[in-house]
């Protein structure tokens, strides 16, 4: 690694020298993390020869079949992260409830959540995927942590990030201070900042949404979409690119790095949900690095950092991104709804 090179420990404590927003037990908890994610990232890259591929013979608490590497991932994250002394708990979209740390071991003033291993059904193709992780500070009071405690609003997130296991296995971080980018620095095994203060474009020619759901979507997301297919010969007057990964981290970091727009919206095929991606450990860090980032990000009636959740792995309908294009198609939502 070069001198000119900072790496995340160092950057992590500059912050906190910054404007004290690393306390010492968030520093080492991002620090954990950030050594678990390298864990995955090395048995990610084993791949066949890793014998990790392919279903694990269960489901989880979504009716998921799970792969082997989301139970060897979930496995690496609660084993990295019940010793430290910096949590009180955690919980995981491959676990029914929450984990709280064993008594052998301080609980600290922590919550973590995270999607361990997202976009799993990109696993078996080699196609990128990644971990998503949130944290929030337990809430005030002597009593032992409870599910409960994981119910709060986006907004109150202390740090967010994620790691996308790609062509570069990369962590992107905030604190509520911008979004930072950390590329993995295989021969020295430290993740080494490679983009500080990103900021994503207000405009963009670039969607991204599961084109074959189209049918069941509602009237302002299809009024949206249709527009981008017209082109310039339609009333948006430019052409548009479209991209789908099927791996949220993936679409989310082409979003961060050059702009975009990412929707998995509400669709009548299960008109009872909300949508299909989970609020707390998939929605809410994407949502505030994104907007940390300049972008914005929305569920089509409100603000995504704004909603209470009331269950662990509620879901919700996604619209994020560079933020003329969320505008817009909010504009189209409140105008269905005027009409
Ligand atoms: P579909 C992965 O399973 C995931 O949760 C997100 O990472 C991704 O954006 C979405 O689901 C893909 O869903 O219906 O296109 O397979």
């Amino acid at each position: 690694m070069s001198s000119s090179r900072i790496s995340l420990t160092r950057y992590l404590v500059e912050q906190q020298r910054h404007d004290q927003r690393i306390p010492a037990q968030l520093r080492l908890l991002l620090e954990v993390v950030a050594r678990a994610c390298k864990h995955i990232s090395h048995a990610v890259n084993k791949g066949a020869l890793g014998g990790v591929l392919g279903t694990a013979e269960s489901e989880n608490v979504q009716g998921e079949v799970q792969k082997k590497l989301d139970i060897i991932a979930n496995e690496v994250l609660i084993e990295a992260n019940e010793w430290g002394g910096h949590l009180a708990a955690m919980a995981s979209e491959e676990m029914d409830t929450i984990h709280i740390v064993p008594n052998r071991y301080p609980k600290g003033e922590y919550l973590l959540m995270f999607d361990p291993l997202d976009g799993s059904s990109n696993i078996d193709v080699n196609v990128s995927i990644g971990t998503i992780f949130s944290v929030f500070k337990m809430p005030e009071g002597d009593r032992g942590v409870e599910e409960q405690d994981f119910l709060q609003p986006g907004t109150k997130q202390v740090a967010a990030g994620y790691c996308i296991y790609g062509p570069q296995t990369t962590l992107v971080l905030t604190v509520g201070d911008g979004v930072a980018m950390f590329t993995l620095d295989r021969e020295m095994g430290s993740f080494v900042l490679t983009q500080d203060d990103v900021r994503i474009p207000e405009d963009t020619k670039e969607f991204a949404v599961n084109m074959s759901n189209m049918r069941h979507w509602d009237e302002p997301v299809k009024r949206y979409v249709d527009e981008c297919l017209q082109g310039k010969e339609g009333v948006r007057g430019k052409d548009f690119n479209m991209r789908w990964i099927a791996s949220m981290v993936a679409d989310v970091h082409r979003i961060l790095t050059r702009g975009g727009v990412f929707m998995y919206p509400w669709d009548k095929r299960e008109p009872e949900k909300a949508g299909k991606l989970r609020l707390l450990y998939e929605a809410n860090p994407m949502s505030w690095l994104i907007e940390q980032a300049g972008g914005a990000a929305h569920n089509g009636q409100q603000r995504i950092l704004d909603i209470a959740p009331t269950g662990l792995h509620q879901r919700v309908s996604v619209i994020l991104g560079s933020k003329n294009e969320v505008d817009r198609i909010l504009q189209y939502h409140q105008e269905a709804a005027q009409s």
